[in-house]
């Protein structure tokens, strides 16, 4: 269905019904209440029309409906009685060639409901089976006596998810779905999404366990009054910033399945290896079901929530008493929600007294904060996801949403396929470069100066928008001048990529009509990370496409589940909920007026400064609430010192973690599954998170939690559950003053800004203005530097660390649940020639070396890393990968330089000093 064109009118059965143009007559009979059987469809795909079972008459022909454009005035029959009795003989002949089972009573498959209500039975299926299952893969079933080849899942595969994994083979009834490489499942393309589990309606291909069977499809079908229903509940998905909307049937108070909800707003009925599947760490038996308390002889001991809560509440109190509020810093969750980062901020501001309070932004995208503020004015992407997979030419930069935002990486495949010009930034050959029309690879550390060569050639080749310049933006004369030196010449030098790319890479960018830039973490998390971000900002304003009809902005594709929103509700140590300055007195009163309490004006310590603080001695007390610091923040061993010279450290956690080794309370919490609230995914929408099931033991809540020590202390924080803490937060916050859970019950997702509880949200920004003090946007005329490392004789290889599909960061859930069988051990890329020249064969063990720190992966050879780069991601902690990372980070933000650091390979087994290794 084409949005936004003409509705048509048409009659089914004598009854007039009106549906969009270009829908089908299967989608006018859905309309008309009759219910067409259509074993080849599936709203996610584009019609095929090869099982005819959906046959209808329109003008006087039998036709299938699902092929069949609805034109306006058609006269359809849809239930006379000879239609129904073709559709039967369809079915009944696609039913004959499967076993009796295909129709057994337990199938909960639509070829199963359908047959019920054709009246065909298990008596009708006379199929001999015998053709054989796969059963190789972790999350997929295969039961080939099931297929009927209607190709769906072969269709989601390529369609939807672009992975092209599966096809159909053998000849006549035989044939039958397939991985393409002809091998077992588990050793296919298949990255896991589940769609062919989603779509397949006969179960030939199910998940293990509970839930065989289900799909979204069938899910939306069952009324609430359907007894042999799941229990199902709508939520979020708490792993990366995509934002899925999923519904968790719950079974025996257990989750039975995870299914992608066909009416989520992002995701539109697809989702990931990680959503669909990983959720298996909810019934670790090493989740944390109690609190735990530090003991004289050092060990942690369980007790229960009242003593912990007193006993945190004292030592805070103590830590007061001893060194002031500000000897007090807290560390809050982007994986926890809105309500519980709302909370924590309150309650450091509020019942601390100290604005020592930061989040993992501070590690991931705080560059893009700062950077978008200082470009646009507001502190999140320009643009909404419908729009970029409206964009005709895609510049995707240091991000790679194939592996780290599927759902968005899958949509962005399918419009380059569809025709849209790619362009991608990346010194790794990732899953969408094998699409670009132009791949440049960039070394690590110069995207400044590859940013500056595009904008010159935007300038010299009159790529630019005159008008908007002139208009809406500020600094062209300083970057004009800046950018003049930087030839496709010099850039070639610096960045290593090659004249002609660089031009070919601008004018795609400069010629099209709808261009949107999206980017990640290989922009920000560099030692000029806020530089980054601002000159590539800078391209789009070049081109005035931002905050106009003719561009799709500049979109930062944020990290974790709630990462946008623990930073929208304060969890800052210079920002209010809503992005008020701490050091701003209007912003302050603002906040104080709903609190009743000061709040106070000095900014906060960020996190490596609360570290620092720590190590000197300043810090008396530490809270870490869902991040495992001694994992994931950089050189593990200053992280380590600082947790040690503590004299009091919490941990909030799901699981005995690193960082919650180090700690002399450690409280239990409640995962996404089980807690209520909403988070804010990477296009600033709201959206609601439901328990679907019970925490484990005693565990609870970080927003009980909270509340607990809080009052512990002898302070209520008010705001008694997450829709109060909400309801707060938008009468502290204008950005957010007309959100509410109940609206977002209703809406399902809002966009901020949303101040008006009557307006809608903000999906696009800038339409008239930016939102910076003169209304303009502001180009940066910044110079390139270099990184913080580069390679010498004794680390000749420069390192950069990322992200691989089926981990999620620590690894501490995904590692817990069926993902450890899709990749059981982390990974040390590295180019056929450097293994040559170093003696490193792909799978052997290698030891890798910085000047902060070692660590121990197994090699893998291959030729999408370039010579002279290694890569590997920090999934796995025991491998020690953030021993190697350093302290550099970017100036303005303090986010670490995790993408450049200079290490040497050495194969185990091996001593130091071999060739270049030394
Ligand atoms: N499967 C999975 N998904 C995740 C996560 C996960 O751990 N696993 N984590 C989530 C989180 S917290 C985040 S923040 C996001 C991150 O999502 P991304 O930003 O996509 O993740 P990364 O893999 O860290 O880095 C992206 C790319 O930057 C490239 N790069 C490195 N240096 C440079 C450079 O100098 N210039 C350019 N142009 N590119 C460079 C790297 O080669 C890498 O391919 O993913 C989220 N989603
Ligand atoms: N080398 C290297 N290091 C990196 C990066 C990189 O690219 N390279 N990327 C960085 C980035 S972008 C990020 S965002 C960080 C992420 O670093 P972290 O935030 O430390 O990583 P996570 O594994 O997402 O989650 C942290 C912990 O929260 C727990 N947890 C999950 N849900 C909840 C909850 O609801 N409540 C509580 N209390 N705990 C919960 C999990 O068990 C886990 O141990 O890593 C950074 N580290
Ligand atoms: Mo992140």
């Amino acid at each position: 269905m084409t949005e936004g064109t003409a509705r048509v009118t048409l009659e089914v059965d004598g009854r007039a019904v009106e549906v969009p143009g270009g829908a089908s007559l299967l989608d006018a009979a859905t309309a008309a209440g009759v219910e067409l059987p259509a074993l080849c469809s599936d709203t996610r795909l584009g019609p095929v029309g090869s099982c005819r079972t959906c046959l209808v008459r329109a003008g006087g022909r039998l036709v299938a409906a699902c092929v069949t454009p609805a034109a306006a005035g058609a006269r359809v029959s849809a239930v006379a009685a000879d239609l129904v009795e073709l559709r039967r003989d369809a079915v009944r002949t696609i039913v004959s060639a499967l076993p009796p089972y295909a129709l057994g009573p337990q199938m909960p498959s639509e070829l199963a409901r359908v047959c019920r209500t054709l009246g065909i039975g298990p008596e009708d299926a006379r199929g001999a089976g015998g053709r054989g299952r796969d059963d190789s893969h972790p999350y997929v079933r295969l039961d080939r006596d099931l297929c009927i080849a209607c190709g769906r899942c072969v269709r989601m595969c390529a369609d939807v998810q672009g992975t092209f994994a599966l096809t159909l083979t053998g000849r006549g009834a035989d044939t039958a779905v397939a991985p393409g490489t002809g091998g077992p499942w588990a050793e296919s393309d298949c990255v896991s999404c589940g769609g062919c589990v989603d779509t397949c309606p006969t179960g030939a291909i199910t998940q293990p366990g509970g839930g065989s069977g289900l799909t979204s499809g069938e899910l939306l079908r069952q009324g609430p009054g359907d007894p042999a229903a799941p229990a199902v509940v709508r939520t979020t998905c708490g792993f990366c910033g995509v934002g899925c909307a999923l519904d968790v049937a719950v079974g025996d108070g257990a989750v039975a399945a995870v299914l992608p909800a066909l009416d989520g707003p992002v995701n539109r009925g697809h989702a990931c290896v990680k959503g669909r599947f990983a959720h298996g760490f909810a019934v670790s038996p090493e989740r944390l079901t109690t609190p735990l308390l530090r003991q004289d002889d050092g060990r942690l001991e369980p007790v229960g929530w009242d003593t912990a809560a007193a006993h945190v509440a004292r030592r805070l109190a103590d830590a007061i008493t001893a060194g002031g509020p500000d000897s007090v810093a807290a560390i809050s969750s982007a994986r926890a929600t809105n309500e519980e980062n709302y909370l924590f901020q309150k309650f450091m501001r509020t019942v601390v007294g100290t604005n020592n309070i930061d989040n993992c932004s501070r590690l991931c995208h705080a560059p893009s904060a700062a950077g978008l503020v200082a470009s646009f004015g507001l502190s999140g992407g320009t643009d909404s996801f419908d729009d970029l997979v409206r964009a005709d030419c895609l510049l995707v930069v240091g991000a790679n949403p194939v592996e780290a935002h599927p759902v968005v990486g899958a949509r962005l495949l399918q419009r380059a396929l569809r025709g849209a010009r790619l362009v991608v930034a990346d010194p790794r050959k990732v899953g969408l470069a094998r699409q670009a029309d132009v791949h440049l690879r960039p070394r690590p550390g110069t995207n400044v100066a590859l940013f500056h060569g595009l904008a010159r050639v935007l300038l010299a080749e009159d790529l630019v928008d005159h008008r908007f310049l002139r208009e809406r933006a500020s600094g062209l004369a300083e970057l004009a001048e800046l950018v003049a030196s930087y030839t496709p010449e010099h850039v070639a030098r610096v960045t290593g990529v090659p004249a002609a790319d660089l031009i070919a890479a601008a004018r795609l960018y400069g010629r099209a009509e709808r261009p949107a830039i999206v980017y990640g973490l290989g922009v920000t998390e560099h030692l000029h990370g806020t530089d980054g971000v601002r000159t590539l900002a800078n391209l789009a304003i070049l081109r005035g496409a931002v905050g106009t009809d003719g561009g799709f902005g500049v979109n930062p594709l944020r990290g974790q589940n709630n990462v946008q929103g623990a930073s929208d509700m304060g969890a800052l140590p210079d920002l209010l909920p809503g992005y008020g300055k701490v050091t701003d007195p209007a912003a302050r009163s603002r906040a104080e007026a709903v609190w009743g309490r000061p709040v106070p004006a000095r900014p906060g310590l960020r996190i490596p400064d609360m570290f620092a603080a720590a190590r000197a001695g300043r810090l008396q007390a530490l809270w870490v609430l869902g991040e495992d610091v001694c994992a994931t923040d950089p050189d593990t061993g200053n992280v380590e010192e600082a947790l040690t010279a503590c004299p009091f450290v919490v941990c909030s956690e799901l699981f005995p973690s690193r960082t919650a080794r180090h700690a002399d309370v450690v409280l239990p919490a409640a995962s996404w599954l089980e807690k209520d609230g909403t988070f804010v995914n990477f296009d600033r929408r709201f959206q609601r998170v439901r328990p679907a099931i019970s925490p484990p033991g005693h565990a609870r809540s970080d927003f009980a939690a909270l509340h607990a020590v809080a009052s512990a202390m002898g302070r209520g924080l008010d705001c008694p559950t997450p829709s109060a803490a909400l309801a707060e937060c938008a009468r502290t916050a204008p950005l957010f003053a007309g959100l509410s859970h109940e609206r977002l019950d209703r809406e399902g997702a809002v966009a901020w800004p949303c101040p008006d509880p009557a307006g809608p949200g903000t999906p696009k920004l800038y339409g008239e203005r930016f939102a910076t003090p003169d209304g303009l946007a502001h180009l940066a005329a910044v110079p390139y530097l270099p990184p913080g490392e580069a390679p010498d004789d004794a680390y000749p290889f420069v390192l950069v660390t990322g992200r691989r599909w089926a981990h999620y960061n620590s690894g501490s859930m995904t590692r817990r649940s069926g993902n450890l069988g899709l990749a059981p051990a982390d990974h040390l890329d590295l180019h056929p020639d450097d293994a040559a020249r170093h003696g490193i064969r792909d799978g052997g063990d290698v030891v890798v070396e910085s000047r902060h720190g070692r660590a121990r992966l197994t090699a893998r050879v291959t030729s999408e890393i370039a010579p002279g780069q290694v890569f590997c991601a920090f999934h796995f902690p025991a491998s020690g990968v953030n021993r190697l990372t350093s302290g550099h980070a970017d100036g303005v933000t303090s986010c670490p330089e995790y993408k450049v650091t200079a290490v040497r390979v050495l194969a185990v087994g091996k001593r130091a000093g071999g060739p270049g290794g030394a």
